[in-house]
């Protein structure tokens, strides 16, 4: 009987997948970047389609209203075996008083929205249709594992050493180092021991997360989800001398096949979980957050992106790719958390998302898709407003809706990425801390949730499949 129905079940996707009826959207973006906020605000407006006037709040998102939408929701879940995303919980924290922002994720979900809408193309105007969107959330510690699928033991190794060059300055690694010297890489395995520095190098990853750089590999050792103490985890970069042949119990033996392990079994599975089959992506990128980190983190997410990029299939998408081998044909590059500047603000921001993405895009290009970029806010903590000055001149602020609050200006942000530029930046962009305590604007259960730029969004990743 369940074989019956799972036979069903591929076949109605696979008609589906043929007809273009379903389309799988993968959110790329690192730790904080603002993933969960968006699906939230995604499920949330697409759960308002089809209500009158709600046109006049997308203005942008043209189809919509050609396309005569009279439906939008969750739909039945595509995978009984993987968690459901919180929407509920992420709405109940909007609505709790004060609001407060969805919780950190820690582990995979998925939710599958339902479109209804007339066809729009010419040959089929007019008939009722349905589309179906997939989207997972997933912590952003785990995404940067994607960039091992590739790597062997030795090149996982090598590249933390030339990671250690680049970062010592801002996270020292030197007591995971001094301890792992006394590693015998041809000897039997100490668990204890091996324990005890596998621990000290998380605590280096850590400092370099919490120091806001990317790079933090592997991703599970610093949030290991249900892997917590599994041998798995208990491995390490081997970034001394390489010893030659060594037995098959000897220390670097068992952490090499750990490595592979881990590759196989933990990073393959979450990229065939999450990714392998995504039609569209969104990159999500923290720019305010790079730019405050400084040099070494502005550099470091530059450079992850392009890497990360590598390990996605781009191209035209057609029913043949689309059934067996499936392609990104569209990549929208968007700069999170817009609310935090004002709107004279954004044309800079653009450019600087520009500037710091370019490697990236090349890879994305190179394979045929197309590209977009966007400044966004999924979840809203600001309104834009403009005051006039005592001297008479205009200005553009941010208010928040904590009573009591003055309007505020956070300061400027640079079109483009230069040393002078960037302290700039760290010395005079919200001086006051304003920003870190941002908290969701109220809003009321009938109305969308408050974003910025997501008609634009729905518009290029939906526009031409409606
Ligand atoms: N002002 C503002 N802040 C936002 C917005 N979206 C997210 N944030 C802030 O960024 C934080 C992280 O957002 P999440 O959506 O949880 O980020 P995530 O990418 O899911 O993070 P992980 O689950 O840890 O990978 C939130 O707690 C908010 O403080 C936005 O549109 N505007
Ligand atoms: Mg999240």
């Amino acid at each position: 009987m369940d074989l019956f129905k799972n036979i069903i079940k591929a076949a109605e996707r696979g008609r589906n997948l043929l007809l273009d009826r379903e389309i799988r959207i993968g959110i790329t973006g690192l730790s904080r970047g603002g993933k969960t906020a968006l699906i939230t605000s995604l499920v949330n407006t697409v759960s308002h389609f089809g209500e009158a006037n709600l046109n006049v709040l997308l203005p942008r998102f043209q189809t919509y209203e050609e396309s005569d939408m009279s439906y939008g929701g969750i739909a039945q879940p595509r995978d009984l075996s993987v968690a459901a995303f919180p929407y509920r919980q992420a709405m109940d924290a909007l609505f709790s008083d004060p609001p407060k922002w969805p919780e950190p994720t820690d582990g995979v979900s998925e939710i599958r929205l339902e479109l209804r809408y007339r066809d729009n193309r010419w040959l089929r105007r007019g008939e009722q249709r349905r589309l179906f969107i997939d989207i997972w959330d997933y912590p952003g510690e785990w995404l940067l594992d994607l960039t091992l699928l590739n790597l062997s033991y030795e090149e996982f190794s090598s590249r933390i050493r030339d990671q250690i060059v680049k970062v010592r300055e801002v996270a020292c690694p030197d007591d995971w180092i001094s301890a792992g010297e006394k590693l015998d890489p041809k000897g039997a395995v100490d668990d204890g021991y091996l324990a005890r520095v596998v621990s000290l190098y998380t605590g280096w990853l850590r400092t370099c997360k919490n120091r806001g750089l990317a790079f933090v590999l592997p991703g599970r050792f610093v949030l290991p989800g249900h892997l917590e103490g599994a041998p798995v985890l208990q491995f390490l970069p081997w970034i001394w001398e390489h010893p030659g042949t060594c037995e098959s119990d000897s220390l670097y033996a068992v952490m090499e096949n750990r490595y592979e392990a881990y590759r196989e079994q933990v990073v393959r599975k979450f990229y065939r979980e999450c990714f392998s089959k995504i039609d569209r992506q969104i990159v999500i990128i923290d720019c305010i957050q790079a730019l405050k980190g400084g040099r070494e983190t502005f550099m470091d997410i530059n450079d992850t992106f392009q890497i990360l990029l590598q390990n996605f299939n781009y191209g035209n998408s057609t029913w043949w790719n689309r059934l067996f081998s499936p392609k990104i044909d569209r990549v929208v590059f968007a700069a999170s958390k817009c609310d935090r500047i004002t709107y004279d603000e954004h044309q800079h921001m653009l450019s600087l998302l520009k500037s710091m993405v370019s490697q990236a895009v090349g890879v994305v290009r190179a394979e045929g898709a197309h590209c977009e970029y966007l400044v966004l806010s999924a979840i809203r903590a600001t309104d834009c407003m403009t005051v006039k000055l005592k001297s008479g001149e205009e200005q553009q602020v941010l208010k928040t809706d904590n009573p009591g609050e003055a309007p505020f200006f956070p300061g400027s942000v640079p079109d483009v990425w230069t040393r002078e530029n960037m302290d700039f930046f760290q010395k005079y962009f919200d001086p006051a801390g304003m920003l870190s305590r941002l908290r969701p604007l109220r809003f009321k259960p009938d109305q969308p949730v408050p974003q910025l730029n997501l008609d634009v969004l729905l518009e290029y990743l939906l526009g031409d499949k409606l």
